[in-house]
């Protein structure tokens, strides 16, 4: 007799946010890095499920910093491309080196300031999208490299003077250099649109969520300075100077599937005892939460074609009691069903009436199917006792680098993809 044992880490996305009130006053910035350092981040939410789960507690002051912010460094100073940096129409890239704002500009005047107009001198400002200006198209030659710019005298917003000139020109006019910016203001009289937005608000921890809260006219920047957000008792949101002095919240990420690494035991047993075994030696029979788990599930070239899982089927669930189970398979690790309803039974499986089929099998092809749980089978474990961590973030997610509380190491130590004898 002889074995072989395969591990793999399975990754899932899946995961959920705790959040933690912090009932001492600092700066926006500070507050952020408090977060980072004793949970995750400043908080997130992408839903209002999410600010369903909040518990205010009482608090040193009535605002709480949240981690929602419009980081000038991308779109005051350019020193940043981010997702709220000023960016050109033609070609959805931030500032290429060159910008001419007038002094004091771009200023986010009430919050609602996301376009850019060009004056006659040649200065740029940003101004309401909604406001009706005139506007400058340019044409690309071919092969590019020079642009021919356009004034169009109709007077409209800045969406319809994009699509203007997207059909009859180029686009907005994008202005990489100063002369360029000279080119641009020929025939111009007044302000007008060029081909500069931006999207304001970023998340601390880089969510995309576009999920937001705003509390009844906010935000409105009313110091021209209110680049961060508070959020008040009632849950609401408002845009307040990142220097003032706050309480804060932040969050815990915390997975919802842990790590698992599987490992392939060549041994025959039946279901009974390879759970033994299992539990002795790693931590139970293989649990599948998920078609990445499944996908990821390459056996040595050894195997047989059917190992034991660690579904079973509780007949007293559903032949004792009558129509009380919905679903009476559970998984031997956690002794539920699956909490997230992956299931891959073969077509017609599970049969519950058939021979007491009441164990279940890994095909070749991934998917499960039942058989007598006295079968002497080869079947595969899984491992992640030390990965059930709160700690635990799926940081792809963000993709952003963060540090993710040791877990990384001990992840490492339990991953031998295709290696023989790893584990144990
Ligand atoms: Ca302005
Ligand atoms: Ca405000």
């Amino acid at each position: 007799l002889f074995q072989t044992q395969i591990g793999f880490s399975v990754r899932s996305d899946l995961f959920h946010r705790e959040y933690n009130y912090v009932n001492i006053s600092m700066k926006w910035t500070d507050a952020q890095r408090y977060c980072r350092e004793k949970h995750t981040d400043l908080a997130t939410f992408d839903s209002m499920d999410d600010i369903l789960k909040l518990n205010r507690p009482s608090l040193v002051t009535p605002y709480t910093w949240i981690g929602l912010w419009d980081d000038p460094r991308a779109w005051k100073e350019g020193t940043l491309n981010d997702d709220n940096s000023w960016k050109w129409s033609s070609t959805g890239k931030s500032l290429t080196g060159f910008s001419n704002w007038a002094k004091n500009q771009p200023n986010f005047y009430k919050a609602l300031e996301k376009c850019a107009m060009i004056d006659t001198s040649g200065r740029w400002f940003d101004s309401f999208c909604s406001h009706k200006k005139s506007f400058v198209c340019y044409t690309e030659s071919t092969p590019p490299g020079q642009k021919t710019y356009t004034f169009i005298s109709i007077v409209t917003t800045w969406d319809k003077a994009q699509s203007y000139c997207r059909t009859h020109h180029t686009d907005l006019a994008l202005i990489e250099n100063d002369l360029e910016n000279m080119s641009a203001l020929k025939h111009q009289s007044g302000f007008v649109w060029i081909g500069l937005r931006r999207e304001p608000w970023v998340w601390s921890d880089g969510s995309n969520s576009s999920f937001t809260n705003w509390n009844t006219g906010q935000p409105d920047n009313s110091g021209y300075n209110d680049l961060c957000v508070v959020e008040l008792d009632e849950h609401k949101w408002e845009d307040a100077p990142c220097i003032k002095e706050f309480v804060f919240l932040c969050y815990e990420g915390i997975s919802t599937v842990p790590h698992r690494v599987y490992h392939y035991v060549n041994m025959r047993m039946s279901w009974a005892d390879a759970q033994s075994y299992c539990r002795d030696k790693y931590k139970d029979l293989a649990t599948f939460e998920s078609m990445e788990d499944i996908q990821k599930l390459k056996r040595p070239s050894v195997a047989s074609a059917q190992a034991w899982i660690g579904l079973r089927d509780d007949p007293k669930s559903w032949k004792e009691t009558f129509g009380n189970a919905t679903n009476s398979w559970r998984w031997s690790a956690t002794e539920k069903p699956s909490f997230t309803n992956y299931s891959n039974w073969k077509d017609g499986s599970p049969k519950r009436f058939r021979e007491q089929r009441y164990c279940s099998l890994v095909m070749v092809s991934g998917d499960w199917t039942e058989a007598t749980c006295s079968q002497i089978r080869e079947f595969i474990c899984f491992d992640g006792k030390n990965l059930l961590s709160k700690h635990f973030l799926e940081y792809n997610k963000f993709n952003v680098t963060k540090k993710i509380h040791g877990q990384k190491q001990r992840q490492k130590s339990l991953t031998c993809v295709g290696q023989l004898s790893c584990g144990g």
